[in-house]
């Protein structure tokens, strides 16, 4: 059998310490069954599923000094980051499945250290309805899931933007953030600061989804090492309920199909996240099911057309 993409390593990482609701740490197995292994070997892909990892339960406290669970959501990014970056250095594609989106600090801090041990240049895409950019300062919340791309570029406690070693693991350059309609006030001030790259709802509105993906995309070459961080509230929730903080107006089926067969089409992807989704909040398992569809887009499914 000759495998059209590189061979994944399916890494479960079930908690939920980072987010204001309890449910996200069963995403990992409503993925599993929603046919996640099956739907990817029927794309050609080799699969390894490693099961979940192992890390301290979710003590469900209030927040100290503006961060909820801060010792557990250091604890499971450093147990996320080793596993994630043990696969890269296999020559394996990690899918992490969360589990909440406090995750991605481990994932994309492993992926920048192995952008930086191999030389490939690393491109972000942060498919999300809100930014993720908080600070224990302007939170408004204390949960770490809204935070983790503030800590990749740097802004953050020492245990979570130091898990890599240096800091900052990553410049916001990197970073193409879609989908976004839901930004914090402090939150907004620290985004234009740092000029991340947002293409917000009204921007898609405008131009359109497949204007966005272009720009969104522009540049990736041979060199470049393209990482999807998949926050499934990223999707409008009349088709995507099961999420702990869903935002009306976020992209239709369509728009979110284009989006991942943009991706496929650069065949550049080497990582990705699929987290957030919350089968407690969910319908039969039907945002499980829509997020195992739309990875099957990201592996191909919709190209058939176009071979
Ligand atoms: B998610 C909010 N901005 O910080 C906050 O789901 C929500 O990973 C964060 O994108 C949502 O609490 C975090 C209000
Ligand atoms: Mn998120
Ligand atoms: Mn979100
Ligand atoms: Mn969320």
């Amino acid at each position: 059998m000759v495998y059209r993409y590189p061979p994944v390593s399916i890494i479960g990482a079930p908690t939920d310490v980072g987010a204001g609701h309890r449910g996200a740490r069963l995403g990992p197995d409503a993925l599993r069954i929603a046919g996640l292994h099956e739907a990817l070997i029927g794309h050609g892909v080799e699969v390894i599923d490693r099961g979940n990892l192992i890390g301290p339960h979710n003590p469900w406290t209030e927040a100290v000094d503006g961060y909820r669970h801060l010792g557990e959501v250091a604890e499971w990014n450093r147990i996320v980051m080793e596993a994630v970056l043990a696969e890269l250095r296999l020559g394996r594609m990690p899918i992490m499945l969360g589990g909440d989106h406090c995750l991605g600090l481990g994932s994309i801090t492993a992926v920048a250290r192995h952008c930086r041990e191999t030389g490939k240049k690393l491109r972000v895409l942060w498919l999300d309805a809100h930014a993720d950019f908080n600070t224990s300062t302007v939170t408004p919340s204390g949960n770490i899931h809204g935070m983790p791309v503030a800590c990749l570029c740097g802004l953050g406690p020492q245990p979570l933007t130091h898990l890599g070693g240096d800091a900052p693991a990553i410049t916001a350059d990197v970073v193409r953030q879609i989908g976004i309609r839901s930004v914090d006030a402090g939150e907004k001030q620290l985004i234009k600061e740092h000029g991340l790259d947002v293409y917000d709802m009204r921007y898609i509105d405008e131009v359109g989804m497949k204007r966005v993906m272009e720009e969104a995309l522009e540049g990736l070459d041979d060199d470049t090492h393209l990482h999807v961080s998949f926050d499934v509230d990223f999707l409008d929730p009349l088709i995507a309920p099961g999420v702990g903080t869903t935002v009306p107006g976020g992209p239709n089926y369509r728009e979110a199909q284009l989006v991942m067969e943009m991706i496929a089409d650069t065949g550049r992807m080497a990582s990705l996240d699929i987290v957030e989704l919350n089968p407690v909040l969910d319908t039969k398992n039907a945002t499980g099911l829509l997020a195992v569809d739309l990875v099957e887009s990201l592996f191909g499914k919709s190209t058939l057309m176009r071979d």
